[in-house]
């Protein structure tokens, strides 16, 4: 298949996936066309399969207010019709998926089929999509979409319960790259961060309210008042200078790293001993399911789609949202050395259930299920 993916090329995790997921389709055979403004981060090698194609929007006096979703349209449009796409596939229903159905509109007019599939992944729905100022656009893009999925049963339920949705949403978990997610021989950098053999936690995350990064602070000076424990801090965003104010007010700033935005996260996952995701929301966690991979077992809360992945006693335990003390109470349990062997292995083994060979035919099949629906309409 010629396949168009649109998404933010940035490092969230919606981005990600969406990157991830055009390089296995390349890899399978298809050619994938990019559309996005700029370079998608994990995109940076060569593959005769892949294509990048950058959404430029020109300045004008007059705009306050660039009209990017214009710009991405009208690209949509030149990269559907002159690379012969068969399908398009937006990810993050704001403003992707309503560009895709203007691009689609002027395509029919020049008697061209542009399918769409839309994915949801979450902010775009729980966050920000239900903003009075973007629901319309978003009820009808996803309504308007020729294949919907959402990246679990919850996101897929809280869509249904927030918009008067009538299209059917198909659930396409996150997935995983095994072979770059494993747990690495990194000694040498786990005797550096924790010369006496103390236990490591690990968060990674953009440092946005949404990820409660105060309540990891917090539960790793509960965690470190009874065992010796560090903690590495990885990301960056708006929450992070109040985190090292709140380290220090904490008297744990010692025992703290923040090492900020990191490209290679496998390798400092391979030296964890737990993964902290106290989030408020989080449709699936998939910086969750890459620590998982790397035999990190996961204390969180049983906030979204994010006890789909993370079982109850299996492969780290879940609390409520803000339930500090039941997270302390939790990390301590898994990270006793009676339990912690199972918990890595369980969560390995989970981790390989959304190995990526076993989620991108998902994705082909919806694609061909969108084509095949819209030539019967045309
Ligand atoms: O987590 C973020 O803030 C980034 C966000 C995004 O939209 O890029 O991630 C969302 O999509 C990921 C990929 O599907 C999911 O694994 C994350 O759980 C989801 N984040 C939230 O729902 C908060």
């Amino acid at each position: 298949m010629n396949i168009g993916i649109v998404c933010y090329p940035t490092y969230g995790g919606s981005g990600v996936v969406a990157t991830e997921l055009g390089k296995a389709l390349a890899q399978r055979g298809h050619r994938v066309h990019f559309i996005t403004y700029s370079q998608p981060v994990r995109l940076d090698f060569f593959n005769e399969n892949l294509f990048y194609h950058e959404v430029y929007v020109p300045a004008y006096p007059l705009f306050q207010f660039p009209p990017y979703e214009s710009a991405l349209a009208s690209k949509m449009v030149d990269i559907v019709q002159n690379e012969k796409l068969d399908v398009l596939h937006v990810h993050y229903a704001i403003p992707h998926a309503s560009a895709a159905y203007l691009a689609k509109q002027i395509l029919r007019t020049r008697g061209i089929a542009a399918p769409v599939v839309t994915t949801l992944h979450g902010t775009d729905i729980t966050l920000v999509g239900k903003d009075a100022s973007y629901e319309p656009v978003v009820t009808f893009s996803i309504n308007q979409s020729d294949g919907v999925t959402a990246v679990s049963a919850d996101l897929r339920r809280e869509t249904y319960e927030s918009f008067p949705i009538d299209k059917e949403i198909e659930v396409i978990p996150n997935f995983i790259d095994l072979v770059r997610f494993r747990k690495q021989d990194k000694s040498h950098f786990r005797a550096a961060i924790a010369p006496e053999g103390e236990k490591l936690l690990i968060h990674i995350s953009n440092f946005r309210a949404v990820k409660r990064v105060e309540d990891v602070l917090r539960i790793f000076a509960g965690v470190r008042a009874e065992i010796p424990a560090k903690l590495l801090l990885v990301g960056d965003g708006p929450d992070r200078s109040r985190m090292e104010k709140l380290a220090r007010e904490l008297d744990c700033q010692r025992d703290i790293r923040f090492l900020g935005k990191l490209e290679a996260v496998e390798e400092v996952l391979s030296v964890g001993d737990l993964f902290l995701m106290p989030s408020e929301n989080e449709s699936f966690g998939l910086a969750a399911l890459e620590a998982m991979a790397c035999e990190m077992p996961v204390v969180s809360t049983n906030a979204g789609g994010i006890p789909e992945l993370n079982i109850h006693g299996v492969t780290g335990m879940v609390s409520n949202i803000g339930d500090i003390a039941d997270m302390v109470k939790n990390s301590l349990y898994v990270l006793d050395d009676a339990n912690l062997p199972r918990f890595k292995a369980a969560a390995r083994a989970r981790a390989e259930e959304f190995a990526v060979g076993n989620i991108v035919p998902l994705y082909e099949d919806c694609y061909r299920r969108a084509i095949a629906a819209t030539l019967a309409t045309v």
